[in-house]
């Protein structure tokens, strides 16, 4: 395998990305998502940094747009779909629209969100309607009443009837008239749920028990959790079965999280502060998988930044959002004053390696690599099969100091010809065979050499 040439960014074109977090390009924190017509439907609360005037350390949302998926690795977003200047009872300037959620009934589209309303303090919640999960969407005059908090969500039962929990002086629960905008008898206090600070209700029913699930802290000074608890009823009482993913390990305070089953399995969607680690107020979303033990309870889930789904080889695949890799692998922005040009990883030693899973080569015959690196010094490369020591896909030799290129130390795409292209779903591993060397991504193409 040799190098051919080195060629400007702009030839290859930009893929799909299937890593943590899942959107890109905008700050997606309280994700929720919903499966309506076969496509699973992100509804998120929408972090911006502060304008001037507010405050700048804390929570700031002025609208919500809704992200739709067939595969949970390519998003598309929709736009905005609620504003805070368009809710009639909103605070046109509150900057509080919080975590939403949003429910189909009988082809209507019933969105919920938190507000700061026009007078008063605290947060109402608010219903707008549409008939498609794109919208438009239409606020209702009025929050809906004898509800004060955050945090909605609304589970519909398989007899249809609808029940909406918030977090307001803890988490709270109310059966929903059929109009789905007004509180049938009221709302109760959710019990049997733990001490300590609890937020951001998601409820569901699966094999015909019911979830609450909840971001939780469990110990003092601590951090979010997610926790649960399980119940025959859908307000309860709640019998609690503990966390089910633990405190983030860095100090993003919060955590917000929603559960979906599409094509037969389940996902946990959740957020923490990937763009902007050194504040915890301006969070994206992300993705992983969930399974349950036979007797209902969850499983815990570890946070990772491979996320689910599949990288098509001929995609960018961006091997920073690794499934696995040694401990002498650093991950660094591409650059620190926009971070959503995302990341890269160095692997700093001989034997330093990472691993991509689930890379789909399916129907792509041979062709070419190209890889986006960055070296100091000559060095190597293999592309392997699942470990470090798996079989050789390809040999990179990278020549920074022999060409009439000067490429020491500078980004640059190459393009290797692989013979022996894998066949189907493959776990990458890259191996440094020689010097320090840095990768952004690389991409396979089923076409001779450009
Ligand atoms: O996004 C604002 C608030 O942070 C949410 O309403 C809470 O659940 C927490 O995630």
């Amino acid at each position: 395998m040799k190098k051919l040439l080195c060629i400007s960014i702009c030839l290859l074109s930009v893929g799909a990305r299937a890593q943590n977090p899942i959107i890109h390009n905008q700050f997606t924190a309280d994700p929720t998502a919903r499966v309506f017509n076969d496509k699973v439907y992100l509804f998120p609360s929408h972090d911006i940094h502060a304008p001037a005037g507010q405050r700048q350390d804390w929570f700031c949302m002025e609208d919500y747009h809704v992200f739709s998926s067939e595969n949970l690795t390519d998003w598309t977003d929709h736009g905005i779909i609620l504003s805070q200047e368009n809710v009639p009872w909103g605070k046109p300037d509150g900057y509080s629209m919080w975590a939403p959620d949003c429910v189909v009934k009988d082809g209507k589209y019933y969105f919920y969100y938190p507000n700061a309303p026009k007078s008063g303090r605290g947060f109402a919640i608010g219903v707008a309607i549409a008939e498609h999960p794109e919208g438009p969407y239409t606020p209702e005059k009025e929050p809906i009443k004898g509800v004060s908090g955050i945090d909605p969500c609304v589970l519909i039962d398989d007899d249809g009837a609808a029940y909406l929990y918030w977090s307001g002086m803890g988490i709270r629960g109310g059966r929903l008239k059929d109009n789905m905008i007004e509180l049938r008898d009221g709302s109760q206090v959710m019990e049997g749920l733990p001490e300590g600070f609890k937020e951001g209700p998601f409820a569901f029913k699966r094999e015909g028990r019911y979830y609450l699930t909840f971001p939780w802290v469990r110990k003092e000074n601590g951090t979010e959790t997610l926790a649960y608890a399980m119940s025959d009823s859908p307000l309860g009482p709640w019998q609690f079965k503990g966390i089910f993913m633990a405190e983030h390990d860095n100090q993003c305070w919060t955590n917000h999280h929603s559960f979906v089953q599409y094509k037969g399995e389940w996902y946990l969607f959740y957020h923490r502060n990937h763009y902007l680690p050194k504040m915890d107020k301006r969070r994206s979303a992300c993705i992983e998988k969930v399974s349950f033990n036979a007797d209902g309870t969850i499983q815990e889930v570890k946070q990772t930044l491979r996320g689910v789904g599949h990288t098509l080889a001929t995609d960018k695949i961006e091997l920073d959002r690794y499934s696995y890799v040694s401990n002498d692998v650093a991950i660094d922005f591409n650059d620190s004053t926009d971070t959503f040009k995302g990341w890269n990883a160095t692997l700093t030693n001989k034997g330093s390696w990472l691993r991509y899973d689930n890379v789909d080569f399916s129907g792509i015959s041979n062709g070419y690599l190209a890889i986006k690196v960055k070296a100091d010094a000559n060095t190597i490369l293999t592309i392997r099969e699942n470990s470090s020591g798996g079989k050789v896909i390809a040999e990179l030799a990278i020549n920074v100091e022999a060409s009439s290129y000067d490429l020491k130390g500078q980004w640059t795409i190459l393009i290797y010809a692989i013979e022996n292209m894998p066949k189907s779903l493959t776990n990458l591993c890259v191996v440094c065979e020689g010097q320090e060397v840095s990768i952004d991504w690389m991409q396979f193409k089923a076409a001779p050499l450009p």
